[in-house]
């Protein structure tokens, strides 16, 4: 059945707003996607949507607070979902300002706007189990309290505030989606796990030109990575777009939690990649680089999900090693394109 409704997308050319974008389409949803300037194409994953009818990118900003209002009052979307973000939590403490701006300041102009001129439209925020910091809490729920302790962690705590904020004074309808990791092959290029995958299709890639085994130093460049022993909570991305579109479709606005509810450490993930893939040993390949190492970091994320399985009736359908298994894939297949 088709839906006659209009969404604004911010974020639409990361990784979730690309997913998001599609499943919206495929739900017959008008969607408005803001594009920020840029002097390269940042487009690569939504070439596949950019001719369809139903879709229409607008540059816009969400710092701009000017660009903001005028967009939301004059599409008044049903629906708002803000995936903007200065994403990646290693950078935010390198680049703690324009996280804050970005991650703080852009949903702030986003509610405003909705809260000024177009009341009715629907708000999601993605928040993040980055939010909980290094907690005591084994498996981490809507009631865990935060502690977070990146840049990163600390401009989207002051957004899920508002988001609270906004729905008990305005009665905005406003939702914030606290989510654990979320890969794919989709993924930015400088997460952990796409690191790994595109090395290790690097690496199938060598062995299909030549005969044996790479050798580290000689035959390819190391692997460089940071702290392999933190623990995350690994999802796929599609998986977690269908439950930021659950919350918006329930008929009250809350919080949820929404990951795999299973944990992982880095290098189990390593240890996946390399030996369920390509029959090779990380331990080969990998250097440990301190330049990788954060001031402080997360030790152990898990979900607890019960709420948005019971309420929203969410669940993840990709499981852990069949999501690295695609990841590699689709790496490998691109790598295999270039050799034509
Ligand atoms: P992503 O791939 O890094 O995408 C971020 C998007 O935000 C990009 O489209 C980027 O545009 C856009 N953006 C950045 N600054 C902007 C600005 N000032 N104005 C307008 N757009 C701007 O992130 P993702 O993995 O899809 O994550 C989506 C959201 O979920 C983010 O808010 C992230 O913090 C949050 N989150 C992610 C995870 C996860 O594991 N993936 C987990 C929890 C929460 P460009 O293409 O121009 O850079
Ligand atoms: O892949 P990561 O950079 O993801 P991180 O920090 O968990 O953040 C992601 O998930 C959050 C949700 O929990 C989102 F809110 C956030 O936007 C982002 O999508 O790092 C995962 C772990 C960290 O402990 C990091 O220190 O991997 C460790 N790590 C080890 N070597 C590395 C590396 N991380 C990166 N990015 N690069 C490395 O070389």
């Amino acid at each position: 059945m088709k839906i006659n409704k209009t969404a604004l997308i911010t974020g639409t050319t990361g990784q979730d707003g690309s997913y998001l974008s599609e499943l919206l389409l495929e739900k017959g949803y008008k969607v408005y996607g803001l594009i920020r300037r840029s002097s390269v194409n940042t487009t690569e994953r939504i070439t596949h949507l950019i001719n369809k009818s139903n879709f229409e990118l607008i540059e816009g900003d969400i710092t701009d607070s000017a660009c903001i209002y005028e967009l939301i009052s004059g599409i008044k979307p049903n629906e708002v979902y803000n995936l903007a973000a200065m994403s990646h939590v290693g950078t935010s403490f390198k680049q703690p300002v324009v996280s804050c701006t970005v991650n703080a300041i852009g949903p702030l102009n986003i509610l405003e706007a909705i809260r000024q001129t177009s009341p009715k439209t629907k708000f999601y925020q993605a928040s993040t189990s980055e939010l909980f910091g290094n907690t005591d809490v084994v498996s981490q729920s809507e009631i865990t309290p935060m502690k977070p302790n990146s840049p990163y962690a600390i401009s989207k705590l002051y957004a899920h505030q508002l988001v609270n904020l906004y729905r008990n004074a305005y009665n905005v309808f406003a939702c914030a989606g606290i989510l654990f990791n979320h890969e794919s092959p989709r993924r930015g290029e400088n997460f952990v796990t796409k690191k790994i995958t595109k090395y290790v299709a690097m690496l199938l890639n060598w062995m299909d030109l030549n005969d044996g085994f790479p050798t580290k130093g000689v035959d390819v460049p190391p692997l460089f990575l940071g702290n392999i022993g933190t623990k995350r909570d690994w999802s796929h991305a599609k998986d977690m777009v269908y439950g930021m579109w659950l919350m918006l479709q329930y008929n009250k606005p809350d919080d949820y939690v929404l990951g795999s509810g299973k944990t992982h450490s880095v290098e189990n993930f390593l240890d996946i990649a390399f030996a369920g893939s390509a029959g090779l040993d990380y331990k080969d390949y990998v250097v440990i680089d301190k330049k990788f190492y954060r001031p402080m970091d997360i030790n152990l994320l898990c979900a607890d999900s019960s709420k948005a399985k019971r309420v929203l009736g969410w669940k993840p359908t990709i499981h852990f090693t069949d999501m690295i298994d695609c990841m590699v894939q689709d790496d490998y297949e691109k790598l295999i394109k270039c050799r034509d």
